[in-house]
């Protein structure tokens, strides 16, 4: 039995080592939203909400998580009594969207229920694997000499696929630059909404380049376009901000909307969720992998934990914590080896012990509950 019986949350504020720039805007600095819930015998439980500062990437955003979380999700469940972290999401299931901020919540559940247990998070999820398989995502940049040294340092450093953020006009010239000096890579790229299905033509003309997958190019909430799209090209397009659910995935698995899908824990909701999408795609043979949003080494964390189930066969965007922090907010940081892998923790729940110390220093502000 678990009580939640305490839950703060507060905000952290960390610079990025380099800026990140998508089709949607750049990113110097994060806001971090961070969960921690405590049972009622002070076992306690984190995660961070994935929400980014501003409503580009989907209709979140940091100032609202904390309003819902506040208001409405934290009284949900203070005080309930559950038998598993997968019984949360059911506690919130009033409140409509909101998926980052009730992921977060959720989240925080699964870590406190594994350090409950005494077993790390990953194996309590259905986790399958010691060692997960690396990606990067490489925002746009400034020219392509820039473009060509940061991919070349990634490649150097063992990473099993490049992701390249994309926007119109733009496709052609960064793709090309890549693949021309780079044959046989492993790249993708990652449109994060930017296209419309009237753009076809200019997706058609990245087939030549051999790309693995294109992400989400049209519209975040669309999934009759990206079938339609999906009919006139040959290279998979893989679903990010599309799928927000389960039932979701089962639409778009059946129009044809995608043929890979990027599973991300706070755009979908938390472990449950994210888990019922890997085992219907796994039961279907889609390829999933775990994406990114820039997390802290607690978001981080979780991400190397989902990517232990058995249907993630690609490689994730989760990359070591000092590609994007001078100091990451866990101890160790999220390490990469030289063949692109991470090696998964086996301490109870997360796996990785939090730098309280640090994470006080950069609060900015935080809540409890009972107040
Ligand atoms: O679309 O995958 C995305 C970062 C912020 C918002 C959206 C996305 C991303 C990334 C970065 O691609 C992935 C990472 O955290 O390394
Ligand atoms: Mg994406």
């Amino acid at each position: 039995m678990i009580e939640i019986a305490q839950v703060e949350i507060r905000e952290i504020r960390l610079e990025l080592i380099a800026p990140f720039e998508t089709s949607f805007g750049q990113t110097t600095r994060r806001r971090i939203l961070l969960v921690r819930v405590f049972d009622r015998s002070g076992v306690e439980g984190w995660a961070e909400c994935t929400a980014p500062e501003n409503p580009f990437y989907n209709h979140e955003f940091v100032d609202g998580a904390w309003a819902v979380l506040s208001d409405f999700l934290i009284p949900m469940v203070l005080g309930k009594p559950i038998q598993r972290a997968s019984d949360v999401a059911a506690l919130m299931g009033r409140v409509r969207g909101n998926l980052m901020a009730r992921g977060a919540l959720e989240a925080a559940c699964w870590d406190l229920e594994a350090r409950m247990r005494g077993v790390p998070l990953w194996r309590l999820i259905g986790g399958e694997r010691q060692e997960i398989a690396c990606g990067v995502s490489i925002g746009i940049q400034k020219s392509g000499s820039i473009l060509i040294e940061k991919v070349g340092q990634e490649l150097a450093a063992g990473y099993r696929r490049i992701k390249l953020k994309i926007k119109p006009d733009l496709e052609q010239d960064i793709v090309r630059t890549v693949r021309g000096r780079w044959p046989k890579a492993p790249i993708m790229v990652d449109a994060n909404s930017a296209y419309r299905l009237e753009d076809a033509v200019k997706l058609q003309a990245l087939e030549q380049f051999d790309l693995m997958m294109i992400e989400q190019p049209l519209q975040y909430d669309d999934i009759v376009d990206h079938s339609r799209l999906q009919q006139q090209l040959k290279t998979p397009i893989c679903l990010d901000e599309s799928i927000t659910s389960a039932a979701q995935a089962r639409r778009a698995l059946d129009l044809g909307s995608c043929r890979i899908i990027n599973i991300k824990l706070g755009r979908v909701g938390g472990f449950r969720e994210a888990k019922a999408i890997h085992d219907l795609c796994h039961s279907r043979n889609i390829p999933v992998w775990c994406g990114g949003m820039l997390e802290s080494g607690i978001g981080r964390a979780h991400n190397v934990a989902l990517s232990t189930l058995p249907g993630f066969t690609l490689p994730g965007d989760v990359s070591a914590s000092r590609r994007y922090w001078e100091r990451d907010i866990i101890q160790p940081p999220v390490e990469v080896s030289n063949r692109g892998t991470i090696e998964v923790p086996n301490q109870a729940g997360i796996g990785y012990t939090i730098d309280l110390d640090y994470v006080d220093a950069i609060t900015s502000r935080k809540s409890q509950w009972p107040s």
